[in-house]
């Protein structure tokens, strides 16, 4: 059996849980809610989810995952191209949206109360309510933290959403061609940048709206 570990909430959780249904790999997933998030570090080394047992072996970091799920399965549809050129630009496209565009979404759930409440409520879901009353200073200050040290928590809110917006526009012009980021089908690029997208769409109203504006990004999504 394959068992995904993972944050209900997370969108590297949520991009491997893709790709294990892109790949048709049936699994099963462990959830760490509320304050069962406190056996996260113990799964591996560097302490996060996504975590994935999988043929005996257990394997953290969603692009690591990604990579295995190609050598293991090559029968399977690829998440990564074979064309080189093609393959560089889907790993470009999946470092980027999990090295930057997740800032970008983690600054709508920590601006926004109605979209933290959201997230806190899926991050709790299944536990007793005092863990939600918990769980929510807990997120912010862990969200708000890791957003500062990295440098978009210190931005001006109207710059970091005017960037934001910037990028949107370039994903809406990338898929006017194919209606894919690369090439003419689904790879991991689809699925890595959806995946911090879809997590924008699911807690925030505004910002999930503002998403779904873009005509070629919408229908791309609904594909995902
Ligand atoms: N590069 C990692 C990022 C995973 C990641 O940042 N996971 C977060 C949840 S969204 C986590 O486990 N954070 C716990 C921590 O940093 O202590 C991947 O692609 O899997």
């Amino acid at each position: 059996m394959v068992t995904l570990h993972q944050w209900e909430i997370s969108p590297f959780c949520q991009k491997v849980a893709r790709m294990l249904k892109f790949k048709g790999i049936e699994f099963e997933t462990i959830n760490y809610n509320g304050v069962l998030g406190a056996k996260v570090p113990m799964l591996s080394k560097v302490g996060k989810v996504p975590v994935l047992d999988i043929n005996g072996q257990r394997i953290q970091d969603s692009t690591r995952i990604a990579r295995y799920l190609d050598e293991t399965y090559p029968d399977l549809l690829r998440l990564y191209p074979l064309d080189p050129i093609q393959k560089a630009y889907a790993e470009l496209w999946e470092d980027w949206a999990d090295e930057l565009l997740y800032f970008y979404e983690i600054h709508f759930r920590v601006s926004d109360a109605e979209a933290l409440d959201h997230a806190v409520a899926i991050s709790a879901q299944g536990r007793p309510k005092h863990e939600v009353i918990l769980m929510k200073p807990l997120l912010k200050s862990a969200l708000s933290f890791q957003l500062k040290m990295q440098g978009t928590g210190r931005m001006a809110k109207a710059d970091i959403e005017a960037e934001f917006i910037r990028h949107l526009e370039r994903i809406e012009l990338m898929l006017s061609a194919t209606g894919w980021l690369v090439g003419e089908q689904k790879t991991i690029a689809d699925i890595a940048v959806t995946s911090q997208l879809l997590e924008i769409v699911r807690t925030s109203k505004v910002w999930g709206a503002k998403i779904n504006s873009y005509s070629n990004i919408s229908a791309w999504i609904k594909q995902i």
